[in-house]
C-alpha cells in the first residue's frame, strides 16, 4: 500500500458523483411540527451535559424551514448530487411496522427530493442517520432487540415506495460503529448506554455494543433484501452501507505494532464490513469477544453476505496505531498523532480525533479496494477548524485548514483512482453547513457554508470555493482543464 503521493493529473470519471453531505437531525431542527414523532437524540442532547455547549437539535440550522436556501446554496456550488438523511420519526412517529404512517412527513421529503431534482441535483439518500424513533427504544430497547430488524425493513419499504421512483441511491445506515460504540459502549451519543455508572444509570459496555451492531447489521441486510426483491426491477437504483472508518498506520516497524493498526481496522470496520462484502466477522473479533460476539445463522448469513452493493466510506483522519491497553472498541489498540519523533502527523483540527493526513486516505482506498473489491462512495470526508466558532464570520469563511485538509483529499483520492487503479464513484465532502456536531453541539463546525445561528444566515467559506472550482475542473465531461496538481509531499 502506498503511503506517500506523487503528483497527478487531474481526472475523474465523466459519471462520477459529487457534492456535500448532511444528516437529518444535524440540520432539520422543527422537531414538533408536522406529525414527527421523538427521536432518541430529541431528549438526550436536551439533558444537561449532553453536549459539550448544551446546544440541542430543536433548531439546529433550521433546513426544515430553510430548505430552499439549502438547495440555492447547492446549485450554486455546481453539485451533482446531494446526501442527506430521512429522519425515520417524520415518516413513521412511532417507528414500528404496526404504527400509523405520517403523510406529512412523506410529503416533506417527496417535495425536497422533487426540488433537487428540479435544480439538476441527484438526491443520494440514508435511511438512519442515529435520529432512532424514541417509542421503539421505549417500546423493547430499540437496536438491543432483534424486534428492530423487522420495524427497520418496514420503514424503509415505506421509503421505497414513496420516493424509490425518484431516488436511486440509497444508503441503509451511517456508521454503524459510532451507532454501537458511542451509543452503547462509551455512551456519549444517544441512548447513552454505558456501564460508566457516572455517565449512565444503565447500560453493560461489554456485551451492549456487540449486540447492537449485530441488529443493525441484520437490520441493513433485510432491508436490502426487501429493496432486491419488490423494489430494484422497476425502480433501478442501488444500495448499500456506509461505514466509518481511518487509516490506521503502525506506531513504527515493532510487529506488536504492525499488528495493532490491522486489529485497530479490524474493529472499526471489519467489525461490519467482514461480515457484509465476505460473509463472516473478522477472526480478531472472535478471539477478543468469545461468545460475546453473536452469531449469525447460516440463513442471515446468506441474506448479510453480499448486502451492499457498493462500499460506503466515511473517513476523516488517521491514527498511529500502538499495540496495549484495554479498550475493545478499538481492538485493544492506543491511537495517537505524535510520532515517535515527536512529530504531529498532521495539523490538528478543533476535534481532538482528528488531523489532516491525505497520504492515509490514499492508502485506506487501496486497502478497501483491495480487499473488499468493489466501487467506494465516498460518503463523508471532512475537517474542524481549530477555535473556530471563537472567530467572527469574516475570519472563519478564511478557512485556510480546511482548504488544505481538501486539497489534499481530492488529490489523495485522484491520485488512487489514476495511479492505483481504484474505482471511486463518488465524493461528499461533510458537510454543506456547520450543524449541530452530536456531542460537541454547536462548538464545532464542519461545513463549508458558515452558520451564523443568531440569524441563520449562510456564508460560503473559501473550502466551498475551493471544492465548487476543484469539481468544475477536473470532472472530465467535455475537455478537462489540466492544472499543475498540488504534490503533497512539499
Ligand atoms: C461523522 O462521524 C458523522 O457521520 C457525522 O454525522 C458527523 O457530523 C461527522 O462525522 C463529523 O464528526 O472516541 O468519542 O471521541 C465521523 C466518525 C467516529 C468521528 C468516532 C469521531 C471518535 C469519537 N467519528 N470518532 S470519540
Amino acid at each position: 500500500v502506498p503511503t506517500t503521493l506523487t503528483p497527478v493529473v487531474a481526472k475523474l470519471p465523466k459519471d462520477f458523483l459529487w457534492g456535500f453531505a448532511t444528516a437529518a437531525f444535524q440540520i432539520e431542527g422543527s422537531t414538533d411540527v408536522d406529525g414527527r414523532g421523538k427521536s432518541i437524540w430529541d431528549d438526550f442532547s436536551r439533558q444537561p451535559g449532553k453536549t459539550l455547549d448544551g446546544g440541542n437539535g430543536d433548531v439546529a440550522t433550521n433546513s426544515y424551514e430553510l430548505w430552499k436556501e439549502d438547495i440555492a446554496l447547492l446549485k450554486a456550488y455546481g453539485v451533482k448530487s446531494y446526501r442527506f438523511s430521512i429522519a425515520w420519526a417524520r415518516i413513521i412517529p412511532l417507528g414500528g411496522r404496526n404504527d400509523p404512517v405520517n403523510p406529512k412527513g412523506i410529503e416533506y421529503y417527496s417535495k425536497f427530493i422533487d426540488a433537487l431534482l428540479a435544480a439538476g441535483i441527484i438526491p443520494f439518500v440514508t435511511l438512519y442517520h442515529w435520529d432512532l424513533p424514541q417509542a421503539l427504544h421505549d417500546r423493547y430497547g430499540g437496536w438491543l432487540n432483534r424486534e428492530i430488524v423487522e420495524d427497520y425493513t418496514n420503514y424503509a419499504k415505506v421509503c421505497f415506495r414513496a420516493f424509490g421512483g425518484r431516488v436511486k441511491h440509497w444508503l441503509t445506515m451511517n456508521e454503524p460503529w459510532c451507532v454501537s460504540i458511542l451509543g452503547y459502549g462509551r455512551g456519549v451519543f444517544a441512548p447513552g448506554r454505558s456501564s460508566d455508572r457516572n455517565r449512565s444509570p444503565e447500560g453493560d459496555s461489554s456485551t451492549e455494543p456487540w449486540i447492537v451492531g449485530h441488529n443493525v447489521i441484520l437490520a441493513h441486510a433485510y432491508a436490502v433484501k426487501a429493496y432486491r426483491e419488490e423494489f430494484k426491477s422497476t425502480q433501478r437504483g442501488i444500495i448499500g452501507i456506509t461505514l466509518n472508518g481511518d487509516w490506521a498506520l503502525p506506531y513504527d516497524d515493532s510487529p506488536a505494532n504492525v499488528e495493532a493498526a490491522q486489529h485497530a481496522l479490524d474493529v472499526a470496520i471489519g467489525w461490519y464490513a467482514d461480515p457484509i462484502y465476505l460473509g463472516h466477522y473478522p477472526e480478531f473479533m472472535q478471539e477478543m469477544l468469545g461468545e460475546r460476539l453473536p452469531a449469525f445463522t447460516t440463513e442471515e448469513l446468506a441474506v448479510v453476505k453480499g448486502s451492499s452493493d457498493f462500499y460506503g466510506m466515511n473517513t476523516y483522519t488517521t491514527n498511529l496505531c500502538k499495540a496495549g491497553g484495554d479498550d475493545e472498541f478499538q481492538g485493544r489498540v492506543e491511537y495517537t498523532f505524535t510520532r515517535p519523533d515527536g512529530t504531529q502527523l498532521g495539523t490538528q483540527a478543533h476535534c481532538a480525533w482528528l488531523q489532516t493526513y491525505p497520504q492515509g486516505f490514499r492508502a485506506l482506498l487501496n486497502y478497501l479496494y483491495k480487499r473488499y473489491r468493489l466501487p467506494i462512495y465516498v460518503t463523508e470526508n471532512g475537517f474542524a477548524v481549530k477555535n473556530e466558532n471563537s472567530l467572527t464570520i469574516e475570519q472563519a469563511i478564511q478557512d485556510h485548514d480546511r482548504v488544505e485538509y481538501f486539497r489534499g483529499m481530492t488529490a489523495a483520492a485522484v491520485a488512487a483512482i489514476v495511479e492505483d487503479g481504484v474505482d471511486i464513484r463518488a465524493y461528499f465532502p461533510w458537510s454543506l453547513l456547520d450543524n449541530f456536531e452530536w456531542a460537541d453541539g454547536y462548538d464545532t463546525r464542519f461545513g463549508v457554508t458558515y452558520v451564523d445561528y443568531a440569524t441563520q444566515k449562510r456564508y460560503p467559506k473559501e473550502s466551498a470555493k475551493f471544492l465548487a472550482k476543484f469539481f468544475r475542473e477536473n470532472i472530465a465531461n467535455d475537455l478537462p482543464k489540466y492544472r499543475e496538481p498540488p504534490n503533497l509531499q512539499s
